[in-house]
C-alpha cells in the first residue's frame, strides 16, 4: 500500500512562522467545488481544523470562518470568490481551495480547477444532485483532473445516502465507487479501500473494497496479472498507488467519499485518502501548457523539477484598495524564490519578487520559497493580471496555459457614474472587478461611447455593482440588459476577395480565397492554410487570420460576435512589391464575408437551465408563465420544506424580467436559479428583427 508522505521535522522562518519543508511529491493541490449550500466553505473549515491549521471550527451562521471572510460573503452565506489555506499532515503540504458554488462566480471556481490536480465535487446529501454538480464533474473531466465526489451533510435528517449513491453512479457512470461507506447512524465512517471487512449503514464494506480493488488493477495489465496469480497480497503498495493514480488521471475511477462537515464524521478518512492516495503534482494529467500564437501553437511540458526555470500561471487576483494587488499562482516548473527576478508574459521587463507568500484565507504568511507544484502569492505588482505566465527566463516567452472553458457572459448592463466627474473611478473600479473575475467584462462601446459590463446573470452584475459602491465609493446607475447573440453558420462555402489599391506610391496587394465550414457548436474558431506551391506566403497567413479574427470579433450579418467556424485558406496571389501585411488583413477579411453571405448566416441565442422553486400551490402559475415563453420544461423534483422545483430550458431573452414576475405570481415565495445551457439558432422572426436594425460599420479600406 501507497505510505503516507515522509515525515519531516517543522522549521521556522527569520520571522518565527513555522513552515514544514517540502517537496513537490509531498504537495496535493484540492479545489472543492459543488452546488450552493452543499457545505464546501464549512468542509474546509473542518478540514483545517482536523487537519490542524487552526485551533477552533468556525460556522457560516455564525461568519467566523477562514474561508468567506469577506463582508458580503458574511452577509449572503455564500462564497463569492476563492479561498485557499493549507493543511500540513503526515509530511503532506495538501493546498485546499474552497470555490462558490452559484453559477454566477464560476469564473473564480474554473479558475481554481487550472490550479489542482484533484477537484472534490461536494454533493448535500439531501438535495442531491444538482445542474452545478454535473456542469462541475464535467468541467474537472474536460480539464483532466483527477475527480472525488464528497457525499456531504451525511448528518442530517431526510438523507438517503444509499439512494443518493445509486443516483450518483446512475448521472456519473460506474466508474463512481464508494471509497468508505457511512456507519454507525452516519456518526463516522468506514474504510473500504485499505480494509476489506466491517459494518456499514448500507451496502457491504467487503463488495466495495472487492469493487475498488477489481475497478483498479482493471487498468493495468501488469497489476492485472500479479492480482489474478496471487491474490490482493501479491499485489505491492506501490502498484497499486500507481494503478490508482492511473484510473484518477484516466477517469476510470471516480471515488465516493462520506463527510459531515458539521459533525466532523468522515473528516480523517477524508485527510487519508488525500495524503494517501490522490495524485501529487508529479502525477495526473501534464497541464496543457503551449507555446506560441494562433496556428503556430504548440504544445509544450512543463517539467516539475526544482532546478529548471521557472514556469507559473497566475489563477486568482484580488484587489484590495488598501493592500493593493494580490496575485496568486501555481508553480508548475522551477522555483519561485524570494528576490528572484521573474518577467510577465512576453513581457521585457523583470520584477522582483519582494515577498512571497502562502495563503490562510485572507492572512499572508511569509514564505521562502515555491517549490513546483505549489500555490503562493505576490503582493503589489500592478502589471500581472489574471492567467499570466511568470517566468525566470526569455526561454519561456510565449507560453501560455490553455484557457478555460468559461460560461459566456451572456448578460449586459449599459453603466454609468451616477455623479459627475466619476467617470475615471468608475472605469478604474470596473477594471479591478474584471481582473478578480473572468467572468466579468467590461467593454467599451466607442459609436454610442457607453460602458458595458457582463455577467453570467442579472444576480452576479449586480452584486459586482454592489462592490463597485462598497469598495471604491462609487454610484453607478444601470440600464436594462441587452442579450449576447452570437453569430455562426449553417453551411460550408467559398469566398474570395482581391484588394489592389493604387495611390500614388507603393500600392498595396493581397488576394484570397478560402472556405468556411461550421463546427459543432461549441467548437470555437479553428483557422487552416492549405494553401500549395507558395501562392501565399506563409508569412501572410497571420494578417489573413487577422483579418478574419475581426470579422469574428465583431460579427458579420447582426453585429454579434462569430463563433463555431473553420476557416481554411485555399489559394491566393501576391504581389512581390505591393503585397504588404495590411492588404492582407483587408483580403482575409472580405474574403471572410463573402464566405459567410454564402454560408446560410444564422443568429444563435443563449438557452439557459432555469430551476423555479416555488410552494406546491404555485406548480401551475409557474409551468403556465414559462410555456408562453418559448421554454421547454424538463421536469419536477420535490425539495426541502415541500416546495416542489420546476426544471426548464428557456431562452435568455425570455426571461430577464422573470424575478419581478415570480415575485408577483408567487407573493414573493417563488426564487429561481440559472445558468448557461448551450446556444441554440433563434427563431426567423428574431432573426430578421436582430439582422434588419444592424449597421455594420462603414468601410474602411
Ligand atoms: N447538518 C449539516 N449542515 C451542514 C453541513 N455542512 C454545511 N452545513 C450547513 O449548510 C449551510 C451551507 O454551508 P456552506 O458551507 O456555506 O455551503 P457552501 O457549499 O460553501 O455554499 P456556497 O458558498 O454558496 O457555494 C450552512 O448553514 C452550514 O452550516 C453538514 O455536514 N451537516
Ligand atoms: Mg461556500
Amino acid at each position: 500500500m501507497p505510505t503516507a508522505c515522509a515525515r519531516m521535522p517543522p522549521t521556522r522562518t527569520p520571522e518565527g512562522v513555522r513552515t514544514m519543508p517540502y517537496s513537490t511529491e509531498n504537495i496535493r493541490n484540492i479545489a472543492l467545488a459543488g452546488h450552493a449550500g452543499a457545505g464546501k466553505t464549512t468542509l474546509f473549515e473542518a478540514l483545517l481544523h482536523a487537519g490542524g491549521t487552526i485551533q477552533t471550527a468556525g460556522s457560516i451562521e455564525r461568519g467566523n470562518t477562514v474561508s468567506d471572510f469577506d463582508p458580503m460573503e458574511k452577509e449572503r452565506r455564500h462564497s463569492i470568490s476563492s479561498t485557499i489555506a493549507s493543511i500540513d499532515r503526515d509530511g503532506c503540504h495538501i493546498n485546499l481551495i474552497d470555490t462558490p458554488g452559484y453559477a454566477e462566480f464560476r469564473g473564480p471556481t474554473l479558475s481554481a480547477l487550472a490550479a489542482v490536480e484533484t477537484c472534490a465535487v461536494v454533493v448535500d446529501a439531501v438535495n442531491g444532485i444538482g445542474h452545478s454538480t454535473r456542469r462541475l464533474m464535467h468541467h474537472a473531466k474536460a480539464r483532466g483532473l483527477a475527480r472525488v465526489l464528497v457525499v456531504n451533510h451525511i448528518d442530517a435528517d431526510g438523507a438517503d445516502l444509499a439512494g443518493l449513491t445509486d443516483a450518483l453512479r446512475e448521472e456519473f457512470g460506474s466508474e463512481c465507487l464508494p471509497l468508505n461507506l457511512p456507519a454507525n447512524g452516519a456518526r463516522e465512517v468506514v474504510d473500504c479501500f485499505f480494509n476489506p471487512s466491517g459494518d456499514a449503514d448500507f451496502a457491504s464494506v467487503g463488495d466495495a473494497h472487492q469493487r475498488i480493488i477489481d475497478q483498479v488493477v482493471e487498468v493495468n495489465e501488469a497489476v492485472m496479472g500479479h492480482y489474478l496469480d496471487l491474490g490482493e497480497q501479491g499485489v505491492s503498495g506501490s502498484e497499486l498507488h500507481d494503478a490508482f493514480e492511473q484510473c484518477l488521471r484516466e477517469g476510470h475511477l471516480v471515488p465516493i467519499c462520506y463527510v459531515s462537515a458539521r459533525t466532523g464524521a468522515g473528516l480523517g478518512a477524508l485527510l487519508d485518502v488525500i495524503t494517501r492516495l490522490l495524485p501529487n503534482p508529479l502525477e495526473g494529467n501534464p497541464p496543457p501548457f503551449t507555446r506560441g500564437n494562433g496556428a503556430l501553437q504548440e504544445p509544450i511540458e512543463a517539467v516539475a523539477d526544482a532546478s529548471r526555470h521557472v514556469i507559473a500561471d497566475v489563477f486568482k487576483i484580488v484587489n484590495d484598495p488598501f493592500v493593493g494587488k494580490l496575485s496568486v499562482f501555481r508553480v508548475y516548473q522551477g522555483t519561485v524564490r524570494k528576490d528572484t527576478q521573474l518577467f510577465i508574459d512576453d513581457g521585457k521587463k523583470p520584477f522582483k519578487v519582494g515577498h512571497l507568500y502562502r495563503l490562510k484565507g485572507k492572512e499572508h504568511i511569509e514564505v521562502e520559497r515555491a517549490v513546483p507544484g505549489d500555490i503562493a502569492a505576490i503582493a503589489k505588482i500592478d502589471e500581472i493580471h489574471f492567467d499570466a505566465v511568470l517566468h525566470d527566463s526569455h526561454d519561456e516567452d510565449h507560453i501560455h496555459l490553455a484557457p478555460l472553458d468559461f460560461p459566456p457572459s451572456m448578460f449586459g448592463l449599459a453603466v454609468e457614474p451616477a455623479h459627475k466627474g466619476h467617470e475615471q473611478k468608475l472605469a478604474t473600479a470596473l477594471g479591478r472587478l474584471g481582473e478578480e473575475d473572468p467572468c466579468f467584462r467590461v467593454e467599451h462601446n466607442k459609436e454610442l461611447n457607453e460602458t458595458i459590463v457582463r455577467g453570467l446573470s442579472d444576480l452576479h452584475l449586480k452584486l459586482m455593482l454592489e462592490r463597485v459602491r462598497e469598495r471604491y465609493g462609487v454610484e453607478v446607475t444601470s440600464r436594462p440588459p441587452r442579450i449576447a447573440y452570437r453569430e455562426t453558420i449553417a453551411a460550408s462555402a467559398e469566398g474570395h476577395h482581391r484588394h489592389k489599391k493604387q495611390t500614388g506610391g507603393a500600392g498595396q496587394f493581397g488576394e484570397v480565397l478560402l472556405r468556411v465550414e461550421p463546427l459543432p457548436r461549441g467548437g470555437g474558431f479553428e483557422f487552416g492554410d492549405e494553401v500549395r506551391g507558395g501562392a501565399i506566403p506563409g508569412q501572410f497567413m497571420p494578417a489573413i487570420e487577422k483579418g478574419v479574427r475581426q470579422v469574428l470579433e465583431h460579427g458579420a450579418v447582426a453585429g454579434y460576435p462569430l463563433q463555431d467556424v473553420r476557416v481554411t485558406v485555399l489559394d491566393g496571389k501576391f504581389h512581390s512589391v505591393d503585397s504588404k501585411e495590411v492588404a492582407f488583413v483587408v483580403a482575409g477579411r472580405k474574403a471572410f464575408l463573402d464566405a459567410i453571405g454564402k454560408a446560410r448566416p444564422i443568429v444563435l441565442e443563449p438557452i439557459v437551465n432555469l430551476d423555479v422553486s416555488v410552494p406546491e400551490s404555485h406548480m401551475g402559475d409557474v409551468t403556465g408563465g414559462l410555456a408562453g415563453k418559448r421554454a421547454r420544461i424538463l421536469g419536477t423534483d420535490a425539495a426541502r420544506g415541500g416546495e416542489l422545483v420546476v426544471k426548464a430550458q428557456v431562452p435568455l431573452a425570455e426571461i430577464t424580467g422573470y424575478q419581478t414576475e415570480l415575485k408577483a405570481m408567487t407573493g414573493g415565495r417563488g426564487r429561481y436559479a440559472l445558468e448557461f445551457s448551450h446556444y441554440e439558432p433563434v427563431p426567423a422572426h428574431v432573426q430578421r428583427h436582430l439582422v434588419d436594425s444592424y449597421r455594420p460599420r462603414t468601410d474602411d479600406d
